[in-house]
């Protein structure tokens, strides 16, 4: 890690914030450094379920000694407090992928004119996997009844939600033993906030066992229904070139900013921007016309379909509008900072709230409905116009911004390893076997004003391709590598190693794929489950050389996402302190049991060298059980030892790495 950084680990964010501190402006990096977290509540120790405490389990002795008024162990409360961060991460992107169920109703029923079905095909490969006829039905009758389908998703008493046959039959069976094969979406969030009350479940293995199950609701639930209607309403992403970095907004334009993670807003933004009457509109105020960018998720979601640039992840949301260019920072959903309309004040940024769940005082509020789409996102923009000639010349204009390619979905990295006709994954698997792709991480997650931000995504994300990893990005992590300038194919050329750039080379892709936003890391789930499918690697999603790794994680949906990940098979290393530190019992869970049951762990380390030396660890040892060629850089083979039985069986008892590890 590069230790001359400071606050942010990029150079366009870093001037901004010096630009704001010399002018005394606030921001979640100063107010990150003059709160400090509390170590209790950090490490899970802080039990506030009822109004006997809270109580605080502390102590020398605390795992064997310590416990709440009602009895509870450090264990129990961890566990608890672990638990229902799953289950309001599940709830955030359970809603999320309602709300996009909700759109797809309406274009069905003709509600909506604004929004068509741009995906059919993926319509009818949907309605397949789930069970609904549509050979020679109108579309919209079949887009209604997988509408339906995903709605009984979400209310199920009883039996599993739809999704889970997608996941290899192994991977599914671990589930269905260990009784973590989900029912309804909401069903399980309850549950969890029941089972994890006062005087109720007070097993920490248990506890945490439910906590899989309402993780597998967002991973094979609410998040995969989300990024799977996205497609059909807005079309399946594939590369498309786009800009990043805080230097995207333009001077002499209306800047609009689309901030948040749900896509359906922002898509007819995108259309309204480009109506001719709008730019003569901006024209009229002043402006030479109207330049729109993202932030956070929703920037994803139109760079991967559109390539509209994005401003950054989380972090970068106050300094967009210290920038002093932004005419409206337009949010929906998720991650949005209440301290944007403070900081607004300062400046003369709008900020605009859609949706009825995000409302901030100080924001103009216009309610998003799907039944009048374009009507509303005309408004927004027209607002965003008016106030161009407000802007004050004040502000931290910055000019650099890096290349970007996007647009790395399932079907398309299945397209680009044989074309139309013989689509397949036996490529990567190929590549993989013969060492020239070691193994594959999943890099994902917040960006952090705790620690240098961006800067763990910038450390492993170059370590990782220079050790012929090929890394898959999303949300903020996508942002972090985009706006370093990482996301280009020539890193191949620069930085990867032997192999993966061999392959990069051949197929003509960066050896980063941005996959897209938080709920579209379930394309990294389907991508698994097909390598499984494909032959000559794991049967299942557990045991492939693959790895998740979230460095500079915040959020509950995080923590919800590595937990679906653990439960699927995937070893995840999360940066930072661990949230269950205080109990040595929670860490051997999650990290030893875990592994045991499902193949996959979660691990806490604050030290990036550490994370990147655990995940080649995981990485290798998964090679070895899968007799693979060994890892060696620039030496490549086809030598693979074919497995029976018993080499099989062996690899089920295969070593646990880094048990203990965590906290
Ligand atoms: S936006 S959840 S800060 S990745 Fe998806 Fe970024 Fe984390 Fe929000």
């Amino acid at each position: 890690m590069d230790d001359k950084v400071t606050k942010s680990a990029n150079k366009e964010a870093e001037q901004v914030l010096e630009w704001g501190e010399s002018r005394g402006i606030e921001t979640c990096f100063t107010r990150a450094e003059k709160l400090k977290p509390c170590p209790i509540g950090e490490s899970g120790a802080c039990c506030k379920i009822c109004h006997m405490g809270p109580c605080r389990l502390v102590g020398k002795n605390a795992e064997e000694e310590a416990r709440g008024v009602c009895g509870a162990t450090l264990p129990v409360v961890a566990a608890r407090n672990l638990a229902r961060m799953i289950a309001a991460g599940t709830a955030c992107h359970g809603d999320h992928g309602r709300d996009m169920v909700f759109t797809l109703l309406a274009v069905a029923n003709g509600e909506t004119k604004d929004f068509q079905i741009k995906d059919v095909k993926k319509l009818y490969r949907v309605a397949g996997i789930i069970g609904v006829e549509f050979e020679g039905r109108p579309v919209n009758d079949v887009a209604r009844d997988v509408a339906l389908k995903f709605l009984e998703d979400f209310s199920r008493q009883r039996g599993e939600i739809n999704y889970i046959k997608r996941a290899p039959k192994k991977t599914q069976e671990r589930w269905k033993k260990w009784g973590i094969v989900p029912r309804g979406i909401d069903r399980e969030i309850a549950e969890t906030l029941d089972r994890t009350t006062m005087g109720m479940d007070a097993d920490p293995d248990s506890i945490l066992t439910h906590g899989l199950k309402v993780a597998l609701a967002n991973g094979w639930g609410g998040s995969m229904i989300s990024t799977d209607i996205s497609d059909i309403l807005f079309g399946t992403p594939s590369p498309i070139k786009a800009e990043a970095s805080l230097g995207i907004f333009k001077e002499d334009e209306v800047n609009v900013v689309i901030h948040g993670h749900e896509p359906s807003l922002a898509e007819m933004i995108v259309d309204v921007v480009y109506e001719p009457e709008m730019i003569e509109y901006a024209k009229s105020k002043g402006a030479k016309g109207i330049n729109l960018g993202g932030m956070c998720c929703t920037a994803n979601e139109v760079m991967m379909r559109h390539g509209i640039p994005t401003a950054g992840g989380f972090t970068n949301q106050e300094l967009g509008i210290m920038t002093g260019l932004i005419e409206a920072m337009v949010v929906d959903v998720q991650c949005i900072m209440p301290a944007l309309t403070q900081l607004s004040k300062k400046f003369h940024t709008k900020v605009i709230t859609t949706s009825d769940k995000v409302k901030m005082p100080g924001a103009t509020h216009i309610q998003f409905d799907e039944h009048r789409a374009k009507e509303i996102a005309r408004d927004i923009v027209k607002m965003a116009i008016d106030n161009f000639p407000n802007r004050k010349t004040e502000g931290s204009h910055v000019t650099e911004k890096f290349p970007v390619i996007a647009g790395f979905s399932h079907e398309y990295i299945e397209y680009m390893q044989g074309g139309r006709w013989r689509a397949s994954f036996r490529p990567l698997n190929d590549a993989i076997m013969a060492g020239r792709i070691r193994g594959v991480v999943g890099l994902a997650g917040c960006d952090n004003p705790r620690v240098p931000a961006t800067g763990m995504h910038k450390y492993l994300a170059i370590e990782l391709i220079k050790n012929d990893v090929l890394v898959v990005s999303t949300g903020c992590s996508s942002a972090s590598c985009g706006t370093a300038g990482f996301l280009t194919p020539e890193m191949a050329l620069e930085n990867a190693g032997p192999g993966l750039r061999e392959v990069c080379e051949a197929i003509g892709i960066p050896p980063i794929l941005h996959l897209g936003s938080c709920v579209d890391n379930t394309r990294i789930l389907t991508i698994a489950s097909a390598m499984a499918a494909e032959g000559g690697l794991s049967d299942e999603i557990g045991g492939m050389p693959a790895v998740g790794i979230a460095p500079e994680f915040i959020t509950e949906k995080a923590i919800s996402i590595g937990c679906y990940f653990a439960a699927s098979g995937v070893p995840v290393i999360f940066g930072g302190n661990s949230p269950v530190g205080a109990s040595n019992e929670v860490t051997k869970i999650m990290t030893e049991v875990w592994f045991k049951r499902f193949m996959g762990a979660l691990h806490f380390e604050p030290d990036p060298e550490k994370i990147l030396a655990m995940a080649l660890d995981y990485i290798d040892k998964a090679r070895e059980a899968l007799k693979l060629k060994k890892y060696e850089p620039g030496k490549f083979g086809t030598e693979r030892v074919l497995m029976d039985m018993a080499a099989r069986r062996e690899m089920e008892r295969s070593a646990i790495p880094h048990a203990g590890v965590g906290g």
